[in-house]
């Protein structure tokens, strides 16, 4: 099936054809300029999350396309909390509504539905879709859809921290057995690969997003609003990661 498919991008005069050999294992994004998108129309913001979704639906096709195994979204931050309550309000339906029309579509492409952060705080209404999606998903061997909600990375590393100190003083292991390889254990990411891609719209910052897990990723960032995130740029950015990563195997 993968090896059906073909991309090329018109680039600097030069035609350009993704190379099926090396798709990023994981790619991360952090889609951002939705309510700029909104206002830039003089539209609600509210408008520009419900935009933000027809993007998601189509970088969700497209990775899966290309055979990427995992492709992580970062929903809802922490951070998010502080916007207008209508806002929130508006935001925490969309899972629900991503869901009601792309579930049998995920459940029929073998794709797996993963959280990423924390439960608390979630309204009922969103955790039940939540809960759903991941139940009808979870023997699924495709790729990973992991969707960061109500995630923040020092949460993340100060929660690490104490699940260490408790194990280390419980004495289910010790001091010197704490390493890399044991940290990534007790963080929400344990067992998933490490971003090989992180991609930014909007914004040339990390914004508190994965802190530990992208030390060696790659990062790519670009001035599209998210909602106007097509594959065409998601297939760019691969285009760049393999640009970058066929320059140091050739030193
Ligand atoms: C708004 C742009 C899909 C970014 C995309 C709760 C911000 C649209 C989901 C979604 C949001 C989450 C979990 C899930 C299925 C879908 C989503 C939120 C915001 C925040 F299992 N888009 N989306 N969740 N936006």
């Amino acid at each position: 099936m993968l090896q059906k498919i073909s991309h090329w991008m018109k680039k600097e005069e030069q035609t350009t054809e993704i190379s099926l050999e090396n798709i990023p294992k994981h790619v991360a994004i952090i889609m951002d300029g939705n309510g700029r998108w909104a206002k830039k129309r003089s539209l609600p913001r509210i408008a520009g999350h419900s935009a933000g979704m027809k993007a998601v639906k189509e970088v969700t096709r497209v990775a899966d396309d290309l055979g990427v195994k995992i492709l992580t979204l970062y929903a809802f931050s922490t951070e998010n909390w502080k916007r207008p309550k209508e806002e929130v309000e508006f935001l925490m339906k969309l899972p629900q509504e991503y869901l009601k029309t792309e579930l049998e579509e995920l459940v029929e492409k073998n794709v797996q539905v993963r959280l990423l952060g924390s439960e608390e705080g979630l309204p009922e209404h969103t955790l039940n879709a939540l809960k759903e999606a991941r139940e009808r998903t979870k023997d699924n061997t495709g790729l990973i859809l992991n969707f960061a909600l109500n995630y923040g990375s020092r949460a993340e590393i100060a929660q690490m921290v104490q699940g260490i100190s408790r194990d280390v003083l419980s004495g289910n292991i010790s001091v010197d057995q704490i390493d890399e390889k044991l940290i990534d254990q007790y963080l929400l990411t344990k067992g998933l690969e490490d971003p090989d891609l992180l991609i930014r719209t909007k914004e040339i910052r990390l914004s508190n997003f994965m802190l530990w897990q992208i030390a060696y990723s790659e990062l790519w960032f670009t001035d599209v609003y998210w909602p106007d995130f097509s594959r065409e740029h998601f297939i760019e950015a691969i285009l760049e990661y393999q640009r970058r990563v066929r320059r140091y195997g050739s030193v």
